[in-house]
């Protein structure tokens, strides 16, 4: 995306002055899902696709002057209007800009336009892009930039639960942020330490398929399923009332195994498969420590299963690509993200790309009438003032 596009837009659409303008990605996530609000780890990083926002303080007390260029929107709203604005996408501005109120950031009125080329319900977070983009914008006018990437890492959070309704964890907001170009960062969500992991395999590429389901997470069964492990973790806590379980991290599988016939088959499933996918991460690290794609791929086709099994996250489209990599003996293949539709991120040897790409069209497109979209991964940096 090009800054003159978005800057003619701000043009165009306020007083004809310009801003700062500012750039925040979406992310890709190796493996581990649906880990991070249960405490484990996680294997994002950062793409080249993203939110583009060019933002001004305005000169009034709180009033925000809102474009959506790509959806030729404009709200204005107040600051101080308790109900804020109903356009979802506004409502991204709105709750941004009141968690960094929280954070000492003095947010006064700005007129702000923004453009993504990240796909929109694609399990390739567009919402965190946004957040963090816009969060960064506000820190830099308004705040001196005193605010830490963590604590806006942690606002982005707050204004999906806040604002938004999604009880997410903190996976896309912190690969919003702090993305690298060319690696892959495995996250500690407990303990928030996480480090980069260059990430070049030789003879291999990622890429994703994109179903083109939307997926929405917004009141959606996604938080049914973060209800459910919390509900595993209470009857633990419950049956050893001299330990602290926090998340489901702290948690064995033998304990686990004690409040089966308790918490009832479902959340004893969904909660089997965040144990497990604890341990896949960690196995995705030693593999890739020792160049040993074959290992990954095949910790990535455990997590599909154990998502569209046991996490029933999955659809009948995703389910349907999967197969297709598997037929084609693609490396690893899995649903990416929160599920319900969305892309699978894929593991491919470098001599099969070519013909994968034309089976899972072939075959897609045989049976659901349109091909699946193709975004080859590039491993971009974090969340940055352009200009
Ligand atoms: C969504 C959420 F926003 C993340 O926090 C994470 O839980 C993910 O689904 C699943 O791993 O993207």
């Amino acid at each position: 995306m090009e800054i003159d596009f978005v800057r003619s837009r701000f043009i165009k659409h306020f007083d004809g002055k310009t801003g700062n303008v500012y750039a925040s990605p979406g992310r890709i996530n190796l493996i581990g899902e649906h880990t991070d609000y249960n405490g484990g780890f996680v294997f994002p990083g950062a793409v080249d696709k993203g939110v583009m926002a060019e933002m001004r303080a305005n000169g009034t007390e709180d009033t925000v002057m809102a474009y959506a260029i790509d959806l030729k929107d404009r709200v204005d709203f107040k600051l101080s209007d308790p109900n804020g604005p109903k356009a979802s996408w506004a409502r991204y501005i709105y709750g941004i800009s009141l968690e960094m109120k929280k954070l000492g950031v003095p947010v006064k009125g700005f007129n702000i336009a923004f453009a993504g080329d990240v796909p929109l319900g694609a399990g390739m977070s567009s919402s965190a892009a946004m957040e963090s983009c816009f969060a960064c914008g506000l820190n830099d006018i308004f705040g001196e930039n005193k605010v830490s990437q963590w604590d806006m890492v942690l606002a982005g959070q707050a204004t999906e639960h806040n604002y938004c309704g999604v009880n997410c964890g903190i996976m896309d907001q912190f690969a919003s942020v702090f993305g690298k170009a060319g690696c892959l960062m495995r996250l500690d969500c407990r303990s928030r330490e996480f480090e980069y992991f260059p990430f070049k395999p030789d003879g291999y590429r990622l890429v994703l398929l994109d179903s083109v389901v939307k997926h929405q997470l917004a009141g959606s069964p996604y938080n049914d399923r973060r209800n459910s492990c919390e509900n595993v973790v209470k009857h633990i806590q419950a049956k050893h009332p001299e330990g602290k379980f926090e998340t489901l991290r702290d948690c064995t599988w033998e304990q686990l195994d004690e409040v089966r016939a308790e918490v009832g088959e479902e959340d004893y499933k969904r909660a089997k498969f965040v144990l497990g996918e604890k341990d896949r991460v960690l196995g995705v690290c030693e593999a890739l420590n020792e160049g040993d794609y074959e290992k990954v791929g095949e910790l990535m086709y455990q997590t599909h299963e154990g998502l569209s099994k046991d996490y029933e996250v999955s659809c009948e489209e995703l389910d349907f690509l999967n197969d297709i990599a598997k037929e084609c003996g693609v490396t690893g293949s899995r649903i990416m993200g929160g599920g319900f539709g969305g892309c699978t991120i894929n593991l491919v040897r470098n001599d099969l790309y070519k013909q994968f790409i034309a089976t899972a069209k072939q075959k897609f497109n045989e049976k659901y009438g349109h091909e699946p979209k193709v975004y080859d991964v590039v491993i971009g940096d974090g969340s940055r003032r352009l200009c």
